[in-house]
């Protein structure tokens, strides 16, 4: 697909979104909710990661983070401003199961509750993740995602869980971006729990899947709703440069994408993937039935999109081009496999303020290209949005042209995608609330709504009454 040129820049206008498409914005648990140590909830590898120094920004962590748990009935208030059609949100496991004792705190399932029957009142539809990246401190104590008794865990966790909302969740996701978990937490390092082990890092993308399976064995064992089942993968859009382009491409391909839409959708890894990985690791970790247990239906899969990603073969001894540590870095820009190394380059701008190129097409292509690869199964925008440095106006309003125009060219897509024939049941904005944007700490806004981190004050933006328009009307603004 060529690159959006300005007579082709994805700024639909008048277009018109099918009735039953649901417009959605999303959040996640340590991001918003703060009251880190409040009503039994235990540490997670990212209040421990948050607190040691050098890891993020400015010290920041999410003790506070939006006060979201003390203020979840404001929060929901705002949800209805907004005209939200359906809420994302995750679960905080600590919360849940504090201790390796595996006692159940009542307390964290209550606030849970509490959130999930306000959204149905509201009309709003409860989706639910089980795991966005805060695992119980004392689980990476015996391992992290590197052992396979951490799936033994999560299994029980989404039991107990399935039995407490099961009833009322519109949908269940098992895990939100697998690929940072693994990757960046066990590879790269960037991200909690801070590892650079590229062996734990595939283990880590194996346990996580396996965790997938079980999990949606024990929520369809336990809900008592009709609840749709789901996960939820950031994919990389692939762009090559240099000999050897598609070689990199493909490495990338494998490693970052087809390790979890292998497993989880084909009920096997790709044969490349465990070629390319050989001197790493033996994969010896994938037992005899996992696969099976990997490969579980899913109603929906979750898409999470903001940018494309250039590769190109790296000879080891030349500079290495820029790379944005959260991005692109899979255990820094040349890793794994020690005979051919990939790294990724600076993409051509425009940027949001993360440094993350905008190519909305890229957005188009990767909906186009999994429904090909797929032809069954439903997809879901669980993210897209994008950070910018925004400012509040004199009058108090919070204008973010930038951000509307990103949002307005990336629906601009998802609605060129559906056009082509693509499943595409609705859309996530990132996220609903400024937030903790993890080794950024509160330095980068995602939301449609301004938190001020001093008052704890919310204010929508403009881009937040851009998006009620929308939902409203379901159509683009001409
Ligand atoms: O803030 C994150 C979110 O937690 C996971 N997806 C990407 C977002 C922006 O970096």
């Amino acid at each position: 697909m060529s690159p959006s040129t300005p007579a082709d820049d994805y700024r639909g206008s008048g277009l018109l979104f099918p009735p039953d498409f649901v417009f959605g914005s999303a959040t996640a648990s340590y991001q918003i909710e703060g009251a880190a140590g409040e009503d039994g909830r235990t540490p997670s590898i990212w209040d421990t990661f948050s607190r040691t120094p050098g890891r993020v920004w400015n010290g920041d962590t999410g003790d506070i983070a939006c006060d979201h748990y003390h203020r979840v009935e404001q929060d929901l208030d705002l949800m209805t401003e907004l005209g939200l059609e359906a809420y994302r949100f995750s679960i905080a496991w600590p919360r849940i199961v504090p201790t390796a004792s595996g006692e159940i705190n009542q307390k964290g399932i209550d606030f849970y509750s509490r959130l999930v029957d306000g959204l149905r009142e509201r009309g709003i539809r409860p989706v639910a993740t089980l795991y966005h990246w805060d695992l119980p401190q004392y689980l990476e104590d015996a391992g992290g995602w590197a052992a396979r008794e951490t799936t033994d865990a999560f299994e029980r966790y989404a039991e107990v869980m399935g039995r407490a909302l099961g009833d009322r969740v519109d949908t269940w996701t098992t895990l939100n971006e697998p690929w940072c978990s693994a990757y960046l937490g066990y590879g790269q390092g960037g991200h909690a729990p801070g590892r650079h082990e590229p062996a734990s890092a595939l283990a880590a993308v194996h346990h996580l899947n396996l965790a997938h399976g079980r999990a949606l064995q024990a929520l369809r064992a336990t809900s008592t709703g009709d609840p749709d089942y789901s996960v939820t993968l950031n994919f990389h859009v692939l762009r090559g440069q240099g000999d050897g382009a598609s070689e990199a491409m493909r490495r990338i391909d494998a490693l970052a994408n087809r390790s979890f839409t292998g497993p989880m959708l084909r009920g096997e890894y790709p044969a490349d993937l465990l070629a390319d990985t050989s001197s790493v690791t033996d994969w010896s970790f994938v037992r005899e039935g996992d696969l099976a247990t990997v490969h579980q239906p899913i109603d929906v899969l979750g898409v999470n999109y903001y940018s494309t990603a250039t590769v190109r073969l790296w000879d080891g001894i030349s500079p290495k081009q820029q790379n944005d540590g959260h991005k692109g870095a899979v255990g820094g820009t040349a890793w794994p496999g020690s005979d051919q190394l990939v790294e990724f380059v600076e993409q051509p701008g425009p940027y949001t303020a993360m440094g993350w190129n905008i190519a909305p097409e890229g957005l188009e292509e990767l909906l186009v290209s999994l429904s090909e690869q797929f032809p069954d199964q439903a997809l879901m925008v669980t993210e897209n949005g994008a950070a910018f440095d925004d400012h509040v106006a004199d009058d108090g309003t919070v204008p973010d042209p930038e951000r509307t125009d990103y949002l307005r060219r990336h629906f601009t897509a998802a609605h060129r995608a559906l056009q082509r024939g693509v499943d595409l049941r609705g859309y996530f904005v990132w996220s609903l609330l400024d937030n903790f944007e993890w080794g950024y700490g509160y330095a980068k806004r995602f939301g449609i709504v301004r938190v001020d981190f001093d008052t704890l004050q919310r204010t929508v933006k403009d881009s937040g009454h851009w998006y009620r328009d929308l939902i409203r009307t379901r159509a683009l603004p001409v």
